[in-house]
């Protein structure tokens, strides 16, 4: 897939050593590269990358200019993608499935009971396909596959299959309705599905688009929606093309609601559309959302600050270590700051909480001033924050070390040198592999 090249791009930004206006119009170029290559409308790739450029100047305070950049790419491309996920149907209902040929409905309509079969729901699938002497047969061995019924009716008439569809339908919760195609969206086709529509009533019609038109979806759907109250749409080979971000962005853009998509052969091979997390994937982060959210939330950005600066005491330490600790995995912080391929061993991660919360009762036993100017701590101060405090002298020590040295490396700091290697302070030192 040609989104697939974000990643790459993204892997390009977090080894950055400093990401300026040189490094911005780069990347933006690649990102229109990318994005035109999945067939991305060229009008809406100038236009995201203006956005880009116009917002890459003015990095909020307190995260760096490399998760900004990121976060923006993430954004943006999720808003083009369709922005939020769209609310699925879960209740008793029937569906409609109608598109063109070959777009994927029969399959589709496999997958969906699947879907719904997976979520305690009884499938049953109707086979209106009445034009392909095949489409019957088709249809009957995929629901075999599912395990779900099928209405094993077959006829010229879609009124006779239905008339048994419907009969059936009190014994399950979703009626799956197969439809026959066409190679354009003509008007014969369209009073077809206006009479099978009328008879079943359905609850949801989803036309199937698939991904590879690219960004000729966008007149497909916008005619569908047109003349029919199509409800969503469902993108189908999105594995199987490198326009599936075409067909997407299009799809979007006529307003039609993403539901599904599918994204392979197999009948398990479908999942709810949800563009953030489609992106995430495609950035290659996983969770990138839910970290940087968790990171906004957690990070005490004010003594982050300082940190950098140099400038803190040993309160700002604590907490900077404390916010850091409770985002979760080290090394996921790690990447985010563009330090990758660092592993930090497990037992040391264990020590690090327990340190921590020694570190935590070391520090409460310690005065104001104290805790402002740790040089004032002397041999005598130490034996008294460590018998107030229940630790040991020892660790007193390694506390007022570990932040002696922190100081003295984020004074030294300039951009590159991470590049040999990091001291993550309570850590110890890591190379760069
Ligand atoms: N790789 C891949 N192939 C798919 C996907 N969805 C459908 N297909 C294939 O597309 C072809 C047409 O599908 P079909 O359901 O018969 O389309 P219909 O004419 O609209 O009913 C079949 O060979 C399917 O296996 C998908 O998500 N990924
Ligand atoms: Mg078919």
């Amino acid at each position: 897939m040609a989104l697939g090249g974000l990643r790459k791009l993204v892997d390009k930004i977090s080894s950055m050593v400093i990401v300026d206006k040189k490094a911005v119009d780069e990347i933006i170029s690649e990102l229109q590269r990318i994005l035109l290559s999945s067939d991305v409308d060229v009008e809406m790739v100038f236009k995201l990358s203006q956005d880009i450029r116009k917002e890459a100047s003015k990095p909020p305070q307190g995260i760096t200019m490399k998760e900004h950049i990121i976060k923006l790419l993430y954004d943006k491309i999720t808003d083009i993608l369709g922005g939020e996920r769209q609310s699925i149907n879960l209740d008793r209902q029937k569906i409609l499935l109608v598109g063109l040929f070959g777009s994927g409905k029969t399959s589709t309509a496999a997958k969906l009971a699947n879907f719904y079969k997976k979520r305690g729901l009884r499938p049953l699938l109707a086979p209106c396909d009445v034009h392909r002497p095949a489409a019957f047969e088709q249809l009957k061995q995929l629901s075999k596959e599912v395990g779900c019924d099928f209405v094993d009716k077959k006829s010229t008439n879609v009124v006779d299959i239905l008339d048994v569809a419907l009969k059936e339908f009190p014994k399950h919760d979703v009626l799956i309705v197969d439809t026959a195609g066409r190679s354009a969206l003509d008007n014969e086709l369209i009073n077809e599905i206006k009479h099978v529509r009328d008879i079943v009533k359905p609850n949801e019609i989803y036309l199937v688009i698939p991904a590879d038109i690219g960004q000729s979806a966008k007149k497909q759907a916008s005619e569908f929606k047109k003349s029919l109250d199509i409800t969503g749409v469902i993108v189908t080979k999105t594995d199987s093309t490198a326009k599936a971000g075409g067909a997407l962005s299009a799809c979007n853009e006529t307003g039609a609601k993403i539901k599904f998509i599918t994204i392979g052969e197999r009948i398990k091979d479908i999942e709810i559309y949800d563009p953030k997390r489609f992106v995430s994937r495609l950035l290659g982060f996983g969770d990138l959302q839910s970290l940087l959210e968790k990171a906004k939330e957690n990070v005490d950005e004010k003594s982050a600050e300082k940190i950098m600066s140099g400038r803190f005491t040993i309160d700002d330490f604590i907490s900077q270590l404390e916010s850091v600790r409770s985002m979760g995995p080290m090394e996921k912080i790690l990447d985010m700051m563009g330090l990758r391929g660092i592993k930090i061993p497990k037992d040391k991660l264990a020590d690090q909480e327990k340190k921590m919360k020694r570190w935590k009762y070391i520090k409460d036993s310690m005065t104001k001033e104290e805790r402002l100017k740790p040089d004032m701590i002397n041999y005598l101060r130490v034996k008294r924050i460590a018998s107030g405090s229940g630790t040991s002298e020892r660790e007193v020590r390694d506390l007022i070390k570990n932040y002696t040295q922190t100081k003295k490396m984020m004074k030294k700091l300039k951009p590159g040198s991470f590049k040999r290697g990091v001291n993550i302070p309570g850590f110890g030192k890591f190379k760069m592999r």
